[in-house]
């Protein structure tokens, strides 16, 4: 056992004995006799704040983090003293702190420790900027697993590994590099079948440590601010991610357009090029509904103009392809032109809005335009400025939505690749460098330009994308993960990072389908499509200097097998629709690895690469070239062979055939998944029936269908319709309650259910009580009806 006394001498101080303890209604404060002040907030029962000061003093207390919106409040808090310890209890937790060390032991109420410090709280004083670096070290525990942690590219179990977050442009990234372009001090612990969160509130650059350097020792640390951070139990896994998505906030339900299919390259010009793409798709009748616009729309790259010669009338070319069901998403970076006739420049130079050095002058970086000054988006006064400029390019020329770039900052040609340490920021009145600011200057970049788009889109909703992010960023913003490669290595890393974004409480994720850099062959581009169709943001974008990506880039076959999946995701909209409005409202996460899925079952500690989409379709990819199938983990329970129908039963791995035309899909038995016709885009076609593929079930299963105006603000006056089904099956009969909420008429009237699985023939069906004539429900051999939207009660019976 290490004490206290004998580290001091290695540089890392410690708090000592407790002196003093107070309690200030949901707040504990601890304190030692050298001046460490440990304050225990209970935000609830399960959820715990840890904040250390040092030299007795606090700093202010501000997040970028934490939404507003978080959810706090607990039912039961005492503290008790002993000779040695404090015992703080909560309605789900024991806090154990030690009197002579102060360190902490969490457990549950029946004794089982979750979480335990192992030296606990430590610091190391900054001489060279000041402040302290600020360190937590725990006890790895028995067998114990880790999750989350945003978009490391690496195997989705962290055991064994070290990271760090500082949001970095990692152009071709491999697999295992790091740090990537997101910082999300999150990360989840599962061990003995309970899991608990750890979200490390500190904006500075983050390392965790999960018994890499020392077998039984889980530590993180910060290069400064302060120790500060959110304790949270589930202890079920799918309870902790609820709670951390809660914590630091999800989006508002984005337009349904932005779940279609979306076409980018850098770059689309000119306008001629954009046209010929668009008409491509719908000749080709491939569902599309956005196209991206890459840094060569404008003006020598500077942002809010566009280049004349290319695209001489933007909002015609717009409101043209608007016609045909396309929405125009544009980019914007960071960097403004240091032109002194460039409107935006002066604007910013006038009003003092670009990031200054130590010593005062403009910090200057070198981006696609030249030398650029930085406008400080931690200033809230600038971000107000960064959000008006949209307004010509939303409401006059009429662009749908942006994407931003390089908003790490991505600096060239300088080694840190970023702006120096030494530049100032604002921090919203909360004076820095950026050794504070960096991790979160693409996250208020990106809420300014929400903020902006939102105003001027209104009264349609807002669609962002960006690169950089930090704990928080999913608000705003959805995100794509940077400059991937075309090769099948990458294909995997997709996969890990998206649950992993899932897991760390940001669902809006998808990534540059086929590979940014490099050119994928026809068969890799297709086995990309068949996973990027399954992730909440689906696009294909490629650097564009190997050749094209778009759907009809390959030959025929792959273009038939890209159609086919795209026009997939276009079926399962509504229920993609409804993942997202679980995300939105509950912070349900929209993929969840398997151990989300079964954490008891302890085979799917260790799997990457099959997930659960949304609630009940468990998806697997094919990540290898030549492959006529793959084996693959089905975890426990039935699962229906999505292209056979064929019931499987779960818990073990299994050869799935899965030719160039299909990947291994899986639908959870009793569940409805809600289907719409294939669109050529969102909203093309009035929906005339809603078809429902019913999945029989000997026992339970709820699913759920959530609709509404698919774009606008209607849905938050009551108008959507939200319907829960309640699938009860028994050998000879199946009973399907419906329970209906919200105000919104959907166009269609009746639902084509197509049953599934069925181990009877229908012999009589009541609607609500009543037989009805097998006619009235057009029953169709046994394989599906046609019944009014309207039911509360459906009962097929069997012979
Ligand atoms: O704007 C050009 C690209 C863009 O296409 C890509 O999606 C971004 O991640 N951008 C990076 C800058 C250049 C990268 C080499």
């Amino acid at each position: 056992m290490i004490t206290n006394t004998e580290l001091e001498y290695k540089g890392n101080l410690y708090p000592n004995t407790i002196v003093e303890f107070h309690r200030d209604t949901d707040k504990l404060y601890f304190t030692t006799s050298n001046g460490v002040i440990l304050e225990l907030t209970i935000l609830r029962d399960s959820i715990l704040r840890f904040r250390y000061a040092t030299e007795n003093i606090f700093e202010p207390d501000f997040s970028y983090s934490i939404s507003e919106n978080v959810s706090i409040g607990f039912n039961h808090l005492k503290v008790e003293e002993t000779a040695t310890e404090y015992l703080v209890y909560t309605a789900k937790l024991k806090v154990l702190l030690d009197k002579k060390t102060l360190r902490t032991q969490i457990s549950d109420l029946d004794g089982n420790i979750i979480n335990e410090d192992e030296l606990g709280f430590h610091w190391e004083e900054n001489y060279e900027f000041g402040g302290n670096s600020v360190k937590m070290s725990k006890i790895t525990q028995n067998a114990e697993s880790f999750y989350g942690l945003g978009d490391k590219a690496t195997h989705s179990n962290l055991k064994g590994k070290r990271v760090s977050n500082w949001v970095t442009d990692q152009y071709a990234y491999g697999k295992d590099q790091d740090p990537l372009y997101k910082a999300i001090p999150f990360f989840i612990g599962l061990h003995n079948n309970k899991a608990y969160g750890i979200f490390f509130d500190n904006t500075f650059k983050t390392n965790f440590d999960f018994a890499h350097e020392r077998r039984n020792v889980t530590s993180f640390w910060a290069d400064g601010g302060e120790m500060n951070y959110y304790f949270i139990y589930g202890p079920q896994m799918s309870q902790v991610v609820k709670a951390y998505t809660n914590l630091t906030g999800t989006p508002e339900l984005p337009p349904m357009w932005a779940m279609g299919y979306h076409q980018s390259k850098w770059s689309y010009y000119p306008e001629s090029n954009v046209r010929a793409i668009a008409k491509n798709f719908r000749k080709m009748r491939i569902p599309c509904d956005a196209i991206y616009l890459d840094i060569d729309y404008m003006d020598g790259f500077r942002c809010f103009t566009w280049d004349k010669s290319r695209f001489p009338n933007p909002k015609k070319m717009i409101s043209d392809l608007e016609e045909k069901g396309f929405k125009t998403v544009v980019m914007i970076d960071p960097g403004i032109k240091i032109d002194k006739d460039y409107w935006v420049y002066q604007e910013a130079i006038e009003n003092d809005y670009f990031c200054k050095r130590a010593d005062g002058a403009y910090m200057k970086g070198k981006v696609w335009p030249g030398e650029c000054n930085f406008p400080d988006f931690t200033n809230p006064t600038v971000r107000e400025w960064w959000a008006e400029l949209y307004k010509e390019m939303m409401s006059e020329i009429g662009v749908h939505a942006v994407w931003n770039d390089m908003n790490e900052p991505a600096v060239m040609e300088v080694p840190t690749k970023t702006a120096p340490l030494d530049t100032r920021h604002d921090f919203d009145g909360h004076p820095c460098s950026h050794r504070k600011a960096h991790n979160v200057y693409g996250m208020q970049m990106v809420r300014a330009t929400y903020e902006g788009i939102k105003k001027y889109v209104y009264p349609k909703r807002p669609f962002v994308i960006t690169r950089a992010a930090f704990a928080g960023t999913q608000r705003f913003s959805s995100t794509w993960t940077g400059d991937n490669v075309a090769t099948w290595e990458h294909l995997w890393i997709a996969n890990v990072q998206a649950q992993r974004m899932c897991m760390s409480g940001y669902s809006f994720v998808g990534s540059d389908i086929g590979g940014f850099a490099e050119q994928p062959n026809g068969e890799l581009f297709a086995r990309w499509i068949q996973l990027g169709v399954f992730h909440p943001f689906c696009r294909v974008h490629s650097s564009g200097d190997h050749g094209d990506q778009e759907p009809w880039s390959f030959d025929d076959e792959v273009t038939n097998i890209v159609r086919k999946f795209i026009e997939l995701r276009y079926q399962l909209l509504p229920y993609l629709y409804t993942m997202f409005y679980r995300y939105s409202k509950e912070g349900v996460p929209m993929l969840k690895p398997l151990v989300h899925f079964d954490q008891e079952d302890h085979q799917t500690h260790f799997r990457t690469d099959e997930f659960i989409f949304g609630e009940q379709i468990l998806v697997c990819p094919v990540q290898e070239p030549n492959a006529q199938g793959r084996r693959m983990y089905l975890p426990r329970g039935i699962w229906y062979n999505y292209w056979t129908n064929e019931a499987v039963v779960g818990g073990m791995e299994k050869w799935v055939v899965a030719g160039l035309d299909k990947i291994p899909i899986f639908i959870k038995e009793g569940a409805m998944i809600p289907k719409y016709p294939v669109q050529q885009y969102v909203g093309e076609l009035e929906i005339k029936e809603l078809v429902l593929d019913v999945y029989y079930k000997n026992g339970v299963e709820t699913s759920t269908v959530y609709e509404d105006g698919q774009d606008g603000y209607d849905y938050k006056k009551g108008r959507y319709s939200l319907r829960n089904f309640n699938l009860k099956g028994k050998p000879n009969e199946l009973l399907i309650q419906q329970f209906k909420d919200g105000s919104f008429i959907t166009s269609y009237e009746t639902f084509k259910m197509n049953l599934h699985g069925l181990p009877f023939k229908i012999k009589k069906i009541q609607v609500d009580n009543e037989f009805v004539d097998l006619k009235d429900v057009k029953l169709n051999g046994n394989n599906n009806i046609h019944v009014s939207k309207d039911f509360t009660l459906l009962h097929i019976i069997g012979a």
